[in-house]
Parts: structure tokens; sequence; C-alpha cells
């Protein structure tokens, strides 16, 4: 067993016993099957979800999609895509759609009064749909351990997916109720329907800036066509295009209009990078002050072909992946070196209608025999691109990796 190995495993047997007293989890435990390792398998406590998923905490549900299943589709399907919960509402662990029912959210905080929104209204107004990188901000966390392990599930590319969710512009909403926004107001902290698992701890939610969400965030009822499965955040979801999924809060329960940021644990202790770099290693406890929340997704790009370890021929290898930003600026070209980062040359880009979605690129190379690496990296119109050595942007929790991706191949003579 590798360290990794131990270490979900140990894992495992801590969720195991948590597991038992849970009458609900414990039920759905009985649906899937187990793996050689003898943890359950990820439809055992997320129904409908593949068993092929990499399960990394089956107690409130992390599960990652791995590479060979992420790359195989445009657009990620519900069977296959992600899973983050920090909390548990036991009965959205199914890939069901939602019914809107009579879901309810409330607009809160520095407006003219504040009023209560029936997720069913939203369905008579105008909606829009967004396809977008959905990613948790600790997506690639387990590269930051070439130099000190982050604290966290160790998620290497599959905490990401490709979606389109579609529902109301927040803005479209506000203005035909005719919601006055007091001018202090400058971020909306988003709560949803979950609670923690124990009494006293933090509730789940995050601030947005007021100026994106008025922008660009949709009040989501659908996703990939369907209503948003439970597990997903259905029957509504805030999503805010271009941020880290973090951000994007299931289940959602209230807007509050605010004039600071939230002074909530997850929001202030958690989900934040430093402003500064810091070396790795070192302790950091993030405030508002000195760090930025998961927002805007930094620049990246992931190969999706050749595989690591994989056998490739000399005379063409044709290497192919996604790569995404913030939306925010046109991602100008994305390039890929097999020197070590002394040479780049540029990829066939496809540029997708949304400017959040995925950007599928590709080349055909030539390459010498041997172990080969392979390096990509993006770069967009404002010059943010992706550092060679990602640890520079190290940090405890291991948030937001862009370091340049890379695959070490095996190339044969054929
Ligand atoms: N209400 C609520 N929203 C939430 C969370 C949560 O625990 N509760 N987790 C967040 C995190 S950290 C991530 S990465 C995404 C995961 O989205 P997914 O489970 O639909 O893939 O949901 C975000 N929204
Ligand atoms: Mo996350």
């Amino acid at each position: 067993m590798t360290a990794i190995e131990l270490h979900q495993r140990r894992r495992f047997l801590q969720q195991g016993s948590a597991l038992a007293v849970s009458a609900t989890l414990s039920s759905q435990l009985s649906l899937g099957e187990e793996t050689s390792k003898g943890t359950p398998t990820a439809d055992g406590f997320i129904r409908g979800k593949d068993k092929r998923l990499i399960v990394h905490n089956a107690k409130v549900g992390e599960i990652e999609t791995p590479l060979t299943l992420l790359r195989e589709k445009g657009l990620t399907p519900k069977e296959l895509l992600f899973v983050r919960n920090n909390q548990v509402l036991p009965e959205t662990l199914t890939t069901e759609g939602a019914e809107v029912g009579d879901w309810q959210f409330e607009l809160a905080g520095l407006l003219d009064k504040p009023r209560t929104v029936r997720a069913a209204d939203l369905a008579k107004l105008p909606q829009e749909e967004v396809e977008l990188v959905l990613q948790c901000s600790g997506n690639g966390r387990a590269n930051f351990a070439k130099t000190v392990k982050a604290e966290g599930v160790q998620w290497k590319h599959g905490a990401m997916g490709n979606v389109a969710f579609k529902g109301v512009r927040l803005k479209t909403l506000l203005d035909h109720l005719g919601v006055n926004i007091e001018p202090e107001a400058k971020f909306i902290a988003a709560e949803g329907k979950d609670s923690p698992a124990k009494s006293g701890d933090a509730d789940f939610e995050h601030s947005i800036r007021l100026a994106d969400a008025l922008d660009r965030s949709i009040l989501a009822l659908n996703m990939n066509g369907e209503a948003i499965p439970k597990v997903h955040g259905g029957p509504l979801r805030l999503i805010t295009p271009g941020y880290y999924a973090t951000m994007n809060v299931k289940w959602l329960s209230r807007l509050r209009f605010e004039a600071q940021e939230s002074t909530n644990h997850h929001h202030v202790g958690r989900y934040r990078t430093p402003l500064k770099p810091i070396a790795p290693g070192s302790k950091f406890t993030s405030t508002l002050e000195n760090s930025e929340p998961n927002w805007n997704m930094r620049i990246k790009s992931a190969i999706f072909a050749p595989l690591e370890g994989e056998k490739v021929s000399a005379k063409k290898v044709e290497v192919r992946g996604v790569a995404w930003n913030d939306g925010t600026a046109k991602i100008e070209a994305v390039e890929i070196s097999t020197d070590g980062g002394s040479s780049w040359r540029q990829v066939e880009l496809q540029r997708p209608k949304s400017p959040y979605a995925w950007h599928p690129w590709r080349l055909a190379v030539e390459l010498p025999k041997g172990s080969q690496t392979i390096l990509a990296r993006a770069v967009d119109a404002l010059g943010r691109s992706q550092p060679l050595d990602g640890s520079i942007a190290w940090n405890p929790a291991g948030y937001a990796w862009n370091g340049v991706d890379s695959v070490t191949v095996v190339v044969d003579s054929a």
C-alpha cells in the first residue's frame, strides 16, 4: 500500500464507524458494491453515480472523476461529475433531478425590504444557459505534495467537470421584483438548506462580490438540460460562472446583501489563499485582510492524453486536453513543452461559445525514444499564465493549484 492508499484506508475506517450511526447513510450503503479495498463504490452512498468514480470520503460525499472518464465527454454527465459536500442534506444523496415543489428562498439584508421568492416562479422569467467549468478550489491539491503535502482530500484532476447550468440571471429577478439594493451593499452571502453535521459547527456559506453577482450570477434550476440533480444542489443553486465551485452554493435558501464579506468560518478560516506568497510548509491562518476568497478561477490547463505512464509511438503522439480561466479575459493560447519548459509550441485551440467552458486543444508531436515529459500551460489576454513550479502558490489547505500540467510517457520505436 502506498502512503496515500494507507491514508485513504485509514480515513475510510474512521468514516465507517460514523456511517454506522446514520440510518439514512447506512441503508444507502447497501445499494453499492465494495471495491477491492473494501470501500463502498460511489453509487453505494450517492444513488446513480458511476461505480468507477474515486471515493475520497463516503461519509459526507467526496468523490472524484478519474481522468480516464473525465476526458470522455465534452459535457460531463451527472453520473460522472465529482461531488464535494461539506455537510450532508440526507435526502440529496442521489443524481435524481430535484422537483421544484414549494422550494423558497429569501432575499435579505441591505434591500428596500426583504422578500421571499418561490423557486417555481423563476421558471416564468427569461432563462439563460451557460456552459462552464465547475471546479473545486481544492482540485489539483495533490500536486502540492511535490513540496509539502497540503491538508485535505488529495484531489488530482477530477474535482471538476464541464457542465451547462440554466436558470434566471439574478439581475433579471431583482429587476423584475423592483428590488432596490442599498448603495453600501458590496457582497452577497449565500446560504444553503444543508446544516452542519455537528451542532455548534459553522453552517456552510460564502460571500461573493455583488458586482460579479449582478454581472453574471444565475439562479439555476437546470443542469445539462434537466432538473439539477439533488446531489448537485437541486432544485436551486447559485451559479457564478468563472468562480470556483466552492462559491456555487447548493440548495440555495437565502441571499443576504451586505456591506462586508461574511465572517462565517467556511468563508474566513477556509477557502482563501494568502495575498503574499508563503514558503511551503509555513503556518498560515487566513483572515479577511491577509487573504482572498476562492472566487475567480486561476487560469489552468489539463492534459487529457496521453496519460501518465502511457506507452506511445515516437512517430506521432497526439497530445490533447482542455484549458479554462475565469472567463473574464480571452484565452490566447495553450502551449506545450517537451524540453522541460525551455521552449514552447502552440497547440490548436478550440474556442467554445461560452468563455467559461472548457477550451479543448490538441497537437500531434514527434518525440525521441525513452521517457519523455510533456508540459502544458495556458495564457490569456491579461497575460495570466501557469507557473512552471505551481508550489510558488503553496498554502496549507492547497487551494487554487494552477501549476503547469505535466505527464511523463514512455516513447517506443514503433
Ligand atoms: N450548500 C452547500 N453548497 C456547496 C457545498 C456544500 O457543502 N453545501 N460545497 C461546495 C464545494 S466546496 C464545492 S467544490 C461544490 C461541489 O459541487 P458538486 O458537489 O455539485 O460537484 O459545491 C459547493 N457548494
Ligand atoms: Mo470545494
